[in-house]
């Protein structure tokens, strides 16, 4: 039984070797990159079974993606190869070293292609904790209806929703977004976000306190929220009390997925029954690897690597 089901849209990515404008770069490495496959990935690398729903096309990206998902150990039983549409693309530039850009070549995409009668019923009933975004919701309404099915299940069955709102503004708008992340915010036991995704979800005001927007969280219905804040840590009101999670001081070189990953650190380690010090301390181990290696997830830690962020010594031997 897997420890963890998701569902989402996982694409290629193709990713500019060098800072610079996109147009001089002459090659583009070729990787994969979704945030809930980014989680799962996370939670395999960490000790734990995760399985991933979603789709992909009849071609080279779609056996790329179920290539390299499967080589990190997901169980991709569930996903369907759809043959009406194209494996989306994402595509990640640097046109300074400190400022990202992702473009989105996914309007109509496989992945977003998701229905409701893609998610197994057993499958989401097996799970310890089943694992959404508000990516997916974004991409169709077809998608969003899959989401809900998903989160109506396990609630049904008393299996634990766990949500990373992922507010993608390319995707959607600031309103749409809201009326559904609150709603599924609704639904989530364990809830994710940044201070910019929380203030969206409460339309609170930019001065709100942090622990004031944790709280205001948690009265949506989640009894674990954790506020996520970059290279400042994390704040989290876990059964009604809160905490304060130091950062780790790391040399970032790509920021992108570092959520995920302290999605994917709290979560391992929840399902193994890991007492809170515990949780928050791997979301944020986990989370300052991921930005220390460019790509999505390729940094994501082993359960035998974490122990490196403490060593002072910059060669092991
Ligand atoms: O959290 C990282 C993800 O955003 C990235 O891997 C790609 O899923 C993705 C998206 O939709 O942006």
């Amino acid at each position: 039984t897997p420890d963890v089901v998701t569902l989402g849209e996982t694409m290629v990515l193709l990713r500019a070797p060098h800072i610079g404008p996109l147009r001089h770069a002459r090659t583009l490495d070729v990787a994969t990159g979704g945030a809930e496959s980014n989680l799962a990935i996370g939670i395999t690398r960490l000790g734990g079974r995760a399985a991933w729903i979603g789709r992909v096309g009849d071609d080279e990206f779609g056996r790329l993606v179920l290539a390299v998902l499967g080589g990190e150990g997901l169980d991709t039983r569930a996903a369907v190869i759809d043959p009406e549409a194209p494996t989306g693309l994402m595509v990640k530039a640097r046109r300074t070293s400190a400022a990202t850009d992702v473009r989105y070549y996914r309007a109509g995409s496989a992945g977003s292609r998701l229905c409701p009668d893609d998610v197994d019923p057993a499958l989401v009933r097996s799970a310890r904790i089943l694992h959404v975004t508000g990516i997916t919701p974004a991409l169709s309404p077809t998608a969003r209806a899959a989401v809900r099915a998903a989160v109506a299940e396990a609630n049904a069955a008393g299996v634990p929703v766990s949500l990373d709102l992922n507010y993608r503004r390319a995707l959607w708008s600031a309103e749409d977004a809201a009326g559904e992340l609150r709603a599924l915010a609704g639904h989530a036991d364990i809830l994710f976000a940044t201070e910019d995704e929380a203030r969206l979800v409460l339309k609170a005001p930019d001065h709100t306190p942090l622990v004031d927007l944790a709280r205001e969280l948690t009265a949506l219905g989640p009894a674990q929220v954790l506020l996520k804040r970059g290279e400042r840590g994390a704040v989290a009101i876990l059964d009604g009390r809160p905490h304060e999670v130091p950062p780790h001081r790391v040399h970032a070189v790509d920021p992108v997925g570092a959520g995920d990953a302290f999605a994917a650190g709290y979560l391992a380690e929840l399902v193994r029954g890991g007492p809170v010090a515990t949780r928050l301390a791997t979301a944020a181990a986990a989370g300052a690897f991921a930005v220390t290696v460019p790509g999505d997830w390729e940094g994501l830690p082993r359960r035998d690597e974490l122990r490196l962020l403490a060593q002072d010594d910059a060669v092991i031997r």
